[in-house]
This record gives C-alpha cells, sequence and structure tokens, in this order.
C-alpha cells in the first residue's frame, strides 16, 4: 500500500475523492496541485499539510502565497510547478487526475522521476500512449488505472495467465443522458441537458463527453493502451445500470465482470491499496435492489465520437492526438453555448480528416503541435 500521494487536480471532483480515500486511510499527502480553486486549495492545504503544492494558473499563484504564509508550504505554478508536483521527491504514488491535455506532461515528469502513477487523466493515454507506455516500461513505472471501466478491467485480470490470454475487452457504458435520441432530438439539447448524467457525478468536460460518448471513445483508446490490446479486441456494450463497471474474454470465452455501485472511490483506493484490499465508505451492492441488469448496443450513427475513436485508434500515429484535441476545443466551446451539441462530433471527425500529420513521429513536441493545431481548426469553424 501507497504511503504518501501528490494529488494533481485535487479540487476536482476525482481530487476530493481521492483525499477522501487519503483521510480514511491515514495516507499522507506530500504535494497538492490544482488549477484555480485557491480557497478550496487552501483548506486541503491546511488538512493534509503538504510540503508543496502548485495552482497552475499563475494569476491566482500570488493569492494563495499570501493567504497561506503562516504554513510551511511552498507554492509553485504553472506547468512548471504541476510537473514539480508530478516529480516530487517524498510521493511514492502521483495520483494524476487533472482535466484534459494539461495533465500529459506532468504524467510524464512522474515517469522521469520514477513513479507510479494512479492515472485519471485519461487524456494522456489518448494523445500520448505509444510516448507514455514507452517511458514507463523503460524506467519500470507502473501506470494504475483510476477509470472505473479501466480498473475493473485490471481487477478482472489480477490473477490472469497473460494479457496473450486475453481474446476480448468489453468496455461497459452507460449510454449517458441522451441515451435513446435521435439525431433530430439531439438537434437543440443545451448545456444543462448535456450535464444531467444519470449514474455519475463527475466534472463538466467528462459529462458532455459523457453524452456525446466521446468518453467512451477515449476510454477504448486508452484501454488499448492500458492492456495492450488493438481496436478490434476492445468492445463497448450499453449498460444503463453501471453495475458492471467492465468485463474482459479469455480465449476459452470464459467472461469475468467486476462489480460495484457506481462510487469512484473504489477505484481510486484500489489504485492506491494495490495489491491489497481495505474496507471503504462505499455502499454493498444488492443485486436484489437493483433487480436487473440490461445491455445494448451503441448507436454508432447518432454518437459518431466513438466511432471516431475506434478510427483514430486504427489509423494509429497522431490520429488520437488530433480527435482528443478537436474535441477538448468543441466541448469548450460547447459549454460556452457558441455551438449546438452535434457539431462536437462532425468537428471530431473534420479534424481526423483535414489535419496532415506529417511524418507521424509521437514525441512530445509533435503530440503538442498536433493538439495545437486540431484545436485551432475547430476555433476556426465557428
Ligand atoms: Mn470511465
Amino acid at each position: 500500500m501507497k504511503q504518501n500521494l501528490s494529488v494533481l487536480g485535487s479540487t476536482g471532483s476525482i481530487g476530493t475523492q481521492t483525499l477522501d480515500v487519503a483521510r480514511r486511510l491515514g495516507i499522507s499527502v506530500c504535494a497538492l496541485a490544482a488549477n484555480r480553486n485557491i480557497e478550496l486549495l487552501e483548506r486541503q492545504i491546511r488538512e493534509f499539510k503538504p510540503r508543496m503544492a502548485a495552482v497552475f494558473d499563475r494569476e491566482v499563484a500570488q493569492r494563495l502565497r499570501i493567504s497561506v504564509k503562516d504554513m510551511d508550504v511552498e507554492i509553485l505554478e504553472g506547468m512548471e510547478g504541476l510537473c514539480e508536483a508530478a516529480s516530487f521527491e517524498e510521493a511514492d504514488l502521483i495520483c494524476n487526475s487533472v482535466v484534459g491535455m494539461v495533465g500529459l506532461q506532468p504524467t510524464l515528469s512522474a515517469i522521469q522521476a520514477g513513479k507510479d502513477i494512479a492515472l485519471s487523466n485519461k487524456e494522456t493515454l489518448v494523445a500520448g500512449g505509444a510516448l507514455v507506455m514507452k517511458e514507463a516500461s523503460s524506467k519500470g513505472v507502473s501506470i494504475f488505472p483510476v477509470d472505473s471501466e479501466h480498473s475493473a478491467v485490471f481487477q478482472c485480470l489480477q490473477g490472469s495467465p497473460s494479457e496473450k490470454a486475453l481474446s476480448r475487452i468489453i468496455l461497459t457504458a452507460s449510454g449517458g443522458p441522451f441515451f435513446g435520441k435521435s439525431k433530430g432530438e439531439l438537434e437543440h439539447v443545451t448545456v444543462r441537458d448535456a450535464l444531467n448524467h444519470p449514474n455519475w457525478d463527475m466534472g463538466a468536460k467528462i459529462t458532455v463527453d459523457s453524452a456525446s460518448m466521446m468518453n467512451k471513445g477515449l476510454e477504448v483508446i486508452e484501454a488499448s493502451w492500458l492492456f495492450h490490446q488493438p481496436q478490434e479486441k476492445i468492445d463497448v456494450v450499453i449498460h444503463r445500470e453501471s453495475i458492471i463497471h467492465s468485463m474482459i474474454e479469455y480465449t476459452d470465452n470464459s467472461v469475468i465482470a467486476q462489480m460495484g455501485v457506481p462510487d469512484m472511490r473504489i477505484p481510486i483506493q484500489y489504485a492506491i491499496t494495490y495489491p491489497e484490499r481495505m474496507p471503504s465508505p462505499v455502499k454493498r451492492l444488492s443485486l436484489k435492489d437493483v433487480g436487473k441488469l440490461t445491455f445494448y448496443e451503441p448507436d454508432w450513427e447518432t454518437f459518431p465520437c466513438l466511432s471516431a475513436a475506434k478510427e483514430a485508434l486504427a489509423r494509429g500515429g497522431l490520429s488520437t492526438a488530433v480527435i482528443n484535441g478537436a474535441n477538448e476545443a468543441a466541448v469548450e466551446l460547447f459549454l460556452k453555448e457558441k455551438t449546438p451539441f452535434l457539431r462536437i462530433g462532425e468537428w471530431v471527425w473534420e479534424a481526423m480528416e483535414k489535419i496532415p500529420l506529417g511524418d507521424n513521429a509521437v514525441t512530445l513536441q509533435a503530440i503538442l503541435e498536433a493538439d495545437r493545431e486540431a484545436r485551432a481548426f475547430v476555433r476556426s469553424r465557428i
């Protein structure tokens, strides 16, 4: 079990739940990093007494320095601060739960420093999977998945002979708030409609990604890197109740599922206590109360983000960085009510078709450039 955490994205949904797990298990926190919610970050500093904290937004970092000047904590800022928190000497686990592409460089810093990572920043693997997995294996760094589906697969794989015995990964998807809707019905949906998720309480970006099914697309790519499987071996099934968090199928067609009440504190805690199991505050699963579990084929036509992600994974190289950047920019515009919901999927496809990817070598430089181009492409479309 890990003893000293660095928590990046500590004021977000996963970050606050990570600190909740740490609090209950009595695990220390030596570093924190947040974007700009310095009121909550200050409360976290006062409670967990980390040695350092990083504020991504430089404009508010100075305000935090003043408000915690009675504390023995160093306040850093910007991407350097985030990377510093990601490689902080005393940490034995870096919990990377920042949202979006901004999580890539801290992940690489953690790997360079030889730190194990509890990863919930899926964009890290979507944009930079090739680079991240190569570096992690050369440094002997373990990446523990925190995303509920990937934690489920990881849990199912415990005791498995090898990944070679896997014949399929079956990722479950809740279907989000727009399950069963037609394209016509999605024409005029609002930000508020998209943010109304049936089963999970999450941040705005990932909730919109769930509504568009881009989240599942990103998770297919994430699964491909984490478990070394090609895109055709990763299936998606809609499972409205979110009780089965994902499944694996072995070559003998035996299927293993991981189940539980939908609560992120289970996957977060498992990444921290692995390979141990500890009591958690999560409610026990009562299958009698759930009654029945249902499954459906995803609607690939109405939710083109899902097929875009599979296509990008098949194309390889920088394609996944492009669709991720295009999606982040499109979601940002949608959340600001500057574009209709359906444009998100269209732009993601267009960006993949139209942006020339050069020689496709997946270096950090090339990933950042592909990301920049994809965002600029989307912004030029309104
Ligand atoms: Mn997930």
